[in-house]
C-alpha cells in the first residue's frame, strides 16, 4: 500500500523538531493551501508540499535562504522524518562548492 508523502524545507538542524512538533496532527488537519503536518507560524520552514499520493506531483517554488548553507528537508508524515530526509546547499557558487565538497554529487 503506498502512502502519501510531503517535503518541507527547513533551517539546519531542525528537522526532528518540526517533525516531532506535527506528529500528532491529523492527515485531515490543512492549513489555508491545503497542507496537511506543516508546521503553523514556524519559521523554521520555509517551504512545503501537500500530501501527494504516489504518481502524483507538485512543483514548489522556493526562494532559496539568503544565507549560504546546508538547509534540510523532510517528509512530515508521522514517522516518516527520521529516515525520509536530505540536504539542499545553498550556495553562490556551484563549481567550488563542489570542489571542496567532492563527496557531493
Ligand atoms: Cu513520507
Amino acid at each position: 500500500m503506498w502512502l502519501p508523502h510531503n517535503t518541507l524545507f527547513v533551517r539546519p538542524g531542525t528537522p526532528q523538531a518540526v517533525g516531532e512538533s506535527v506528529r500528532a496532527e491529523a492527515p485531515d488537519k490543512l492549513d489555508r493551501r491545503r497542507r496537511a503536518y506543516v508546521p503553523r507560524n514556524d519559521p523554521p520552514v520555509f517551504a512545503a508540499s501537500r500530501l501527494l499520493e504516489a504518481g502524483l506531483k507538485e512543483a514548489l517554488a522556493i526562494e532559496a535562504p539568503a544565507q549560504e548553507g546546508s538547509y534540510e528537508f523532510l517528509c512530515t508524515r508521522p514517522g516518516h522524518w527520521a529516515i525520509m530526509q536530505g540536504r539542499l546547499i545553498v550556495t553562490k557558487d556551484v563549481d567550488a562548492y563542489l570542489k571542496a565538497n567532492p563527496e557531493v554529487k
